[in-house]
């Protein structure tokens, strides 16, 4: 683990990786509530503050949770799905040495961190799942590489009843966030060190490293999203069957369903239409209307 926060470190000495977490909209599910202060002092965005110098409860830069629950859940909504390098989280540690000593370990101890596209960790991916710290051996700050590209950033922990959870681990479930660094790139459809190369032209997302395409735009399939759907299917993942918006079996564009699109607009203009015409009938009748119908229809109707 020494060797993977040294490399990482070096990595974002060199590399235009930055914290797309900073201030991002955040959520946790059981807040700490303490009468003197409110809910203000362990509030979820604490974790995304960009502050991490003073590691303790009340000291206003962590997130809080509150005790007696089974699950803790806390995230970071990034506001659109980014391409993600790695995490490094900051734990709570009451500004006390970090040994197995410090009880705050044994609340760190069987998280989870996934990346997810909604607010639902199952919806995601499983970047992270903690099964081999010990209390003397889980770090207060520790990196994780989490190399994919999602909108939720979403740290959770458990402690079921009747689990046969290690005696090391807390009874209670906790999220005692002081700081969760998410470094990537700002921008989507880009890779590299410096977050500067297109990825290539089809691709919805690539890997932030190596360029590989990780989701096509709609219209295109294959390794590097460089065929276009075929076969009498179009559309996203090339998952749609041709046939419904032309009236038979041929192959449809690749992209969309075209005449699906055509009866679209023609039913909105029909709407628009109706609407007009309804609103000059009105207007005839509250001006006691003198047209020939008594209805005001000396409106042209459209053929
Ligand atoms: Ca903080």
């Amino acid at each position: 683990m020494l060797y993977t926060c040294m490399l990482l470190t070096f990595l974002h000495a060199i590399s235009g990786y930055e914290n797309i977490a900073l201030n991002k909209p955040t959520h946790q599910s059981h807040e700490y509530i303490y009468k003197k202060y409110g809910t203000a002092p362990f509030d979820s965005s604490n974790a995304v503050d960009g502050l991490k110098t003073d590691l303790s409860a009340f000291g206003g830069q962590c997130v809080i949770s509150g005790n007696g629950y089974n699950t803790a859940t806390w995230w970071v909504n990034l506001t659109s799905i980014q391409s993600i390098h790695d995490i490094r989280i900051y734990y709570r540690t009451d500004n006390t040495p970090w040994d197995s000593l410090n009880g705050f370990a044994t609340r760190f101890l069987g998280f989870y961190v996934y990346v997810s596209n909604t607010t639902n960790k199952v919806d995601g991916e499983l970047c992270f799942h903690d099964t081999n710290y010990s209390r003397a051996t889980i770090p207060a700050v520790l990196d994780i590489p989490c190399l994919v590209h999602g909108q939720y950033v979403i740290y959770y922990n458990e402690r079921p009843q009747n689990s046969s959870y290690s005696s090391q681990y807390s009874p209670d479930a906790h999220n005692e966030l002081c700081e969760v660094e998410v470094n990537g790139c700002n921008k989507t459809g880009y890779y590299g060190p410096t977050c500067s190369i297109p990825c290539r032209r089809n691709c919805c997302y690539c890997h932030i490293e190596t360029g590989a395409c990780q989701g096509c735009k709609p219209g295109y399939k294959g390794h590097n999203c460089e065929i276009q759907c075929n076969g009498g299917w179009y559309g996203q993942d090339c998952a749609h069957k041709c046939g419904a918006c032309f009236g038979g079996d041929r192959q449809c564009h690749h992209n969309v369903c075209r005449g699906h699109l055509i009866e679209t607009v023609k039913g909105i203009a029909l709407k628009i239409v109706e609407y007009l015409d309804n609103v000059m009938q009105e207007r005839g009748r509250v001006k006691g209307d003198a047209s020939p119908d008594g209805r005001g229809h000396n409106v042209k109707r459209f053929a």
